[in-house]
């Protein structure tokens, strides 16, 4: 059957599961925030990755229903995060064509607020090829979402379509490098002036940098040592499971 249909099945099963990727704060060390990452295996243990899943879903309009799942769960692992004595902030992705309607955004809110989350504990990320046109709408609905407390992340910025120039009309309150930016760092001569420049623009914007993909000890040093603000990769490590996460940030530190 179609991969629509398989997701849509997968759904009710509870095929799919989030795993979350820690957040280092540069400045004090600390594990600030993880980002939920959806993981699908599906009946038959194949294991599925979003890169193929999530595009099928947007074009069907699945992705609503997916994207209500990935929050609720997120909203409910971090209540089991706080019963464990662990204050971390939550970074989830959304789609641009869930930016769409400002009743779902709404929804969110709602649902963030039904769990006891405090709404600046949410981040929500978003490609940043949202930032080739001037979308009116989704910039409205950023917008909204922020001002009800909750922050905004652009990610996988360097990856193609971005212009600087966009960020600046944008509710913005971090930026994530993607890992193609930084990958040959601080090796590649022009990698590194392509980050220092980022980073300067960023900082001149009041935004915050996340680099992804941070893999070695170079790239950890080269990052602390441009003070980039948060960094994200196997360095620190991989998505884990809600058990395995709550191990790893009892033993950090
Ligand atoms: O984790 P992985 O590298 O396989 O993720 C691939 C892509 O899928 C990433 O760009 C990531 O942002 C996206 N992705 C992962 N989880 C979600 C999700 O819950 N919603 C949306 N819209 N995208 C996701
Ligand atoms: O585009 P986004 O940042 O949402 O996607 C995150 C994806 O990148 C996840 O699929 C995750 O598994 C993957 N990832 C996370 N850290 C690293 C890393 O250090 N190196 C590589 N190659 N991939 C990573
Ligand atoms: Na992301």
């Amino acid at each position: 059957s179609s991969i629509h249909n398989r997701m849509r099945a997968g759904l009710k099963n509870r095929e799919f599961r989030l795993v979350y990727q820690p957040i280092v704060n540069f400045g004090n060390g600390k594990v600030e925030k993880c980002e939920a990452l959806l993981r699908w295996t599906d009946d038959n243990g194949n294991v599925i990755s979003p890169a193929e899943f999530i595009p099928v879903a947007e074009s069907t309009g699945l992705i609503h229903e997916l994207g209500q799942f990935v929050l609720e769960q997120a909203c409910a692992d971090w209540n089991l995060l706080q019963s464990n004595d662990i204050h971390i902030g939550l970074s989830i992705n959304r789609s641009e064509r869930e930016l769409n309607d400002l009743n779902a955004a709404k929804q969110w809110l709602e649902c963030i607020s039904q769990h006891q989350l405090p709404a600046d504990k949410v981040t929500f990320e978003i490609t940043e090829s949202l930032l080739m046109s001037n979308k009116q709408r989704q910039i409205h609905i950023l917008h909204y979402l922020r001002s009800n407390g909750v922050k905004i992340a652009i990610d996988d910025f360097g990856t193609g379509y971005s212009s600087i120039n966009y960020l600046q009309r944008y509710p913005v309150d971090y930026l994530k490098i993607d890992r193609s930016f930084l990958n040959h760092a601080p090796g590649d001569r022009i990698q590194v002036a392509l980050t220092e420049a980022l980073l300067r623009v960023a900082r001149a914007l009041d935004i915050d940098v996340i680099a992804e993909g941070v893999e070695n000890k170079e790239q950890w040093e080269f990052l602390q040592h441009q003070k980039c603000d948060f960094a994200q990769g196997y360095y620190i490590s991989p998505g884990l499971g809600i058990e395995e996460l709550t191990r790893f940030l009892k033993q950090w530190q």
